[in-house]
């Protein structure tokens, strides 16, 4: 048996939009999810977040799924537009009773909410009238916000993140326009970026001066990255997998940890990146009490030959991968997921070296890691999940590994607890360790469900 270290947090996580459904119901405004997965042709068959796990009507089926599992934590987002329908103002008090409901029936279970203020849901309001995360004031509009959502649920919350995956926001959502609210740019993801770390400041501002003094939780940002090997060992590879993290995971951890953005990227960008104020440097660095990770791959990164072999990777954020010129490519041997995303189990093992050499041996929490399996629109497919165990038995093992090595690793979570609204997948990639029937709304664990009900009750992993 590979034990973990004692009090270690075995978690699985959701968010709002991707499993709530009741998109109109009790009050809840419309998110730029709602507008964008409404148009023709942005998601898979048509597909919306409408209904989609209808987890606000089986919530305490849900929180029983949970509890039979065995998890120690529950990661779940609060929808922005369910607390306040247009962005700010006016509270929905229905939307606030849903949130007790579920946190009180999470503690009554000795399950610990840890709650992401922010996945992706931002009100339609903010963004029709404000521009959304390209206006600086946006990050105003969060901490207001958080406050509300410290005040209200702050008394049973021990643990808070303020963002999930900023990179996604930045990227998919204005670079490559494949996320809501659907912008192409080359330049928008550098301001939507910044908007989101001062946004993130901000929120942990508020808490660190208003609510931790007498509510005593940590707050932190969870960020994605896969990891990034070397192709070759020259020291040109080298750096450009150096340069690949500090264009995926640097970006946002830098700043957090040291106040600005990596070198390479103030390198290369120049003044298309925003500069921080002095002020604002001064609230993120140190703005974080854990490093959030979510991770689900590994890629080869070369030196790019010459510039016209970067064209290929341009697709990610409209040409602005380009930028950290790097060449990535995935090694033949590797099997892939459903999403085409390499399974490397020892690259979580390498980025939890990594990030704990880099940032000074923080406490680190996987928010995220998981994947989809082909074939399991078939529920027959789905429960007999054996890749997905193996993947889990060996991203697991990883952890493992990183936590032997030093790394101060204090929590797992897997993602995710249901298949779900999978963005611009819809209904389509499944991740879930429950089976769910959009049809009826029937839940169905699967293997994987059961295998990682015993990690979570034994603490570790049975050889
Ligand atoms: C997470 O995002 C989300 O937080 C969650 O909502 C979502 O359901 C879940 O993952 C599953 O998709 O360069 O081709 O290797 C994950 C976001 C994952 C972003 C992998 C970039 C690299 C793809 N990402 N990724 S690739």
């Amino acid at each position: 048996m590979r034990k973990f270290p004692p009090n270690f947090r075995w978690g699985t996580a959701t968010a709002a939009y991707q499993i709530e459904g009741a998109a109109r119901l009790d009050g809840r405004g419309p998110s730029i999810w709602d507008a964008f997965s409404h148009i023709p042709g942005k998601i898979h068959d048509g597909h919306t977040g409408d209904v989609a796990c209808d987890h606000y009507h089986r919530y305490e089926e849900d929180i029983a799924l949970l509890k039979d599992m065995g998890v120690k934590c529950y990661r779940f987002s609060i929808s922005w537009p369910r607390i306040l329908p247009q962005g700010r103002g006016q509270v929905n008090e229905k939307g606030v009773a849903f949130y007790n409901k579920l946190i009180d029936l999470l503690i009554e279970n000795d399950i610990e909410p840890w709650v992401t203020i922010y996945h992706w849901d931002l009100p339609l309001a903010l963004q029709i009238e404000m521009d959304g995360l390209m206006n600086p004031a946006i990050a105003t509009c969060f901490a207001d916000f958080a406050r509300i959502c410290f005040a209200r649920f702050g008394d049973r919350i021990r643990h808070w993140i303020t963002l999930n995956e900023p990179w996604c926001c930045a990227l998919l959502g204005h670079g490559s326009g494949d996320f809501a609210p659907g912008r192409e740019s080359d330049t928008e993801p550098y301001v939507v970026a910044h908007n989101l770390l001062r946004a993130h400041a901000y929120m942990v501002d508020v808490y660190r001066r208003e609510f931790q003094p007498t509510q005593r939780g940590v707050i932190g940002i969870t960020n994605n990255s896969n990891w990034y090997r070397p192709l070759t060992d020259s020291e040109e590879d080298r750096a450009a997998a150096e340069r690949a993290l500090d264009f995926t995971l640097g970006w946002f951890a830098e700043p957090v940890y040291c106040g600005c953005y990596p070198q390479s990227m103030r390198d290369r960008i120049g003044s298309k990146l925003p500069e921080f104020t002095e002020e604002d440097r001064a609230l993120l660095k140190g703005s974080s009490d854990f490093f959030g990770l979510n991770h689900y791959s590994t890629n080869l990164a070369a030196e790019p030959p010459s510039p016209g072999t970067m064209e290929k990777k341009a697709r990610i954020g409209g040409g602005i991968m380009g930028e950290h010129g790097v060449d990535l490519t995935d090694d033949p041997s590797w099997k892939q997921t459903d999403m085409g995303w390499n399974i490397v189990p020892w690259g979580l093992r390498e980025l939890l070296c990594w990030i704990s050499e880099r940032y000074g041996h923080p406490p680190i929490y996987v928010t995220e890691n998981g994947c989809a399996m082909p074939g399991e629109g078939d529920r027959e497919v789905a429960l007999n999940d054996t890749g997905r165990v193996e993947f889990f038995k060996e991203y697991i093992g990883a952890c493992h590994e990183a936590i032997e090595r030093g790394a101060d690793l204090r929590g797992y979570m897997s993602w995710g607890m249901l298949d779900n609204f999978e963005w611009e997948y819809g209904g389509s990639k499944r991740f879930g360790l429950i089976w769910v029937d959009f049809e009826d709304q029937d839940r169905y664990p699967k293997a994987s469900y059961h295998w990682y009900s015993n990690v979570c009750k034994n603490n570790g992993l049975e050889d």
